[in-house]
């Protein structure tokens, strides 16, 4: 099995409230489209998430304003799912997707998922907000990949970011930042980190969790799906997280 994480970053511009980047989607599904093995794909929130969730406080206790949030996020991360799997779809990509806000009555409740990937079906899921007794909570897609690869221990997982992998230092801010093949131990991060679900320092803790559960996990750059056919030969460019 191979789980795929793509970015709300890589499908999506952060800084444009509801921005898809239909073209750059259509090239991953058109990759994925090529694969014979089962697939859970999971996509983050971008700005159909991020901007709204800030905007409305959220995490944050169940409020009028957070309630209000909640809806209108959910809306919106469902509006970009369908975007997804119309380019999916669109590839012969014949995919169930499940929801996280309807799935989660208070806690991460995967029952549906099992049933379906015992079928052999791919799924997709996605970042998502859902409520709790006391609260509007926000799942982030990586955290759905942890919870999956824990659940399934698939063979690989494969983060589609819009960085080409793990560097020796910021690259944004630094010229001759060197990509790292691997990366085992603790790594700095010097980077920004202002999305509501912890940017990229969360997402190598999360990577570095999942690699415990997968028989590989890899970080990749999303705007060169391609790569993907290149993991395990020299010529991949990206970076193998927690090599066993
Ligand atoms: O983009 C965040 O998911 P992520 C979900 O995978 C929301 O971090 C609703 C902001």
């Amino acid at each position: 099995m191979l789980i795929i994480k793509v970015g709300g970053s890589v499908i999506t511009d952060k800084s444009k409230y509801l921005a898809f980047r239909n073209p750059v989607m259509d090239r991953i599904a058109e990759v994925l489209s090529h694969i014979r093995e089962q697939m859970i794909i999971v996509h983050g929130a971008g700005s159909f998430g991020h901007l709204k969730a800030k905007e409305f406080d959220l995490p944050g206790r169940i409020s009028e304003r957070t309630l209000q949030g909640m809806n209108i996020v959910h809306t919106d991360v469902i509006r970009l799912n369908n975007e997804v799997l119309q380019r999916l779809r669109s590839h012969g990509l014949n995919v169930s997707s499940l929801t996280p806000f309807s799935l989660f009555n208070g806690r991460r409740n995967y029952s549906l998922m099992r049933r379906l990937i015992s079928l052999g079906v791919n799924t997709v899921s996605h970042g998502d907000v859902y409520v709790t007794r006391e609260s509007v909570n926000i799942i982030s897609g990586d955290t759905i990949v942890r919870d999956l690869a824990r659940l399934f221990r698939p063979r690989r997982v494969v983060f589609m970011s819009d960085v080409d992998g793990v560097y020796d230092r910021d690259p944004k801010k630094i010229r001759n930042a060197h990509l790292l093949r691997t990366v085992n131990g603790h790594v700095t991060v010097d980077g920004v980190n202002n999305d509501v679900t912890g940017g990229m320092r969360g997402k190598l803790n999360a990577m570095f969790e999942i690699s415990r559960y997968a028989g590989e996990t890899v970080l990749m750059n999303g705007f060169h799906p391609e790569r993907l056919n290149q993991i395990g030969t020299e010529r991949f460019i990206g970076t193998i997280i927690g090599t066993k």
